[in-house]
């Protein structure tokens, strides 16, 4: 999972999803730019720790 990970599922979402559990990054029922935020932020502090 990656920052151009985040950005396709921000696209994704936009494109009109129902609830997708697999997409609910921050588990709260719905899937929606909060959940692209927790995944972007979860992505760069993946990079932090290692390369980019
Ligand atoms: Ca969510």
């Amino acid at each position: 999972m990656n920052i151009l990970d985040a950005f396709a599922l921000a696209l994704a979402t936009e494109a009109e999803q129902p609830s997708d559990t697999a997409s609910d990054v921050n588990q709260d029922g719905r899937v929606d730019h909060r959940d692209v935020a927790a995944l972007a932020a979860r992505a760069v502090a993946l990079e932090e720790g290692g390369r980019l």
